[in-house]
């Protein structure tokens, strides 16, 4: 265990600066970060702009409740506090997608309970999660619920799916996460 996808994202304050932070204290563990797109804010909050990125991380030792772990503690090292659902934040850390053993991809982990469910189930609809996720990995697939229970989809059929509006509210800005730890 395991490889997990995470959604990361930021409107409050340097907002590039804490989604470096994510990069910089999970180090070596991260295996791709994604382009920073700026994004409009999805859930019906009026706010201001996201930036948003996607990084897989794979970390033999940490299985999905470690992950979950880690990104409370990386959010409130970002002095996030618990507010408005879907409303302005810091620092939001989301697992996306957990897969056993490493990259190459072993079983799809799932898990539904109060504190976690994976995978993720709103990602699907959100192109801030799977325009930033197809950079880093094209091929990738998510289960969604589909008529005859959970199907697995690619996540590009996914976005080409969504409403045009939602994709046309992820937009590129040229920024980039450094990879590696901290200097
Ligand atoms: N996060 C939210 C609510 N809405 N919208 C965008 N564009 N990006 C986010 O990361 C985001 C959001 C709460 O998790
Ligand atoms: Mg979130
Ligand atoms: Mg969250």
């Amino acid at each position: 265990m395991t490889r997990v996808v995470l959604s990361i994202g930021s409107n409050l304050g340097d907002r590039l600066a804490r989604l470096q932070s994510v990069v910089d204290a999970l180090g070596e563990a991260v295996i791709a970060v994604s382009p920073v797109y700026e994004t409009e804010p999805w859930g019906g909050v009026q706010q201001g702009p996201f930036l948003n990125a996607v990084l897989i991380a794979d970390n033999p030792g940490c299985d999905e409740r470690g992950w979950l772990q880690r990104a409370q503690e990386l959010e409130r090292a970002a002095d996030r506090v618990r507010e408005q659902r879907w409303g302005p934040r810091t620092l939001d850390v989301d697992l996306i997608a957990c897969h056993q053993g490493g990259s190459g991809g072993g079983a799809e982990v799932t898990v539904d309970d109060e504190a976690l469910t994976l995978p993720h189930p709103r990602a699907h609809q959100r192109a801030f999660v799977l325009i930033p996720w197809l950079d880093v990995e094209p091929e990738a697939r998510l289960t969604v619920p589909g008529q005859a229970g959970p199907i697995q989809q690619p996540i590009e059929k996914l976005l080409a799916e969504l409403d045009p509006v939602e994709r046309d509210g992820v937009r590129p800005t040229g920024l980039t996460l450094k990879p590696g730890p901290a200097p």
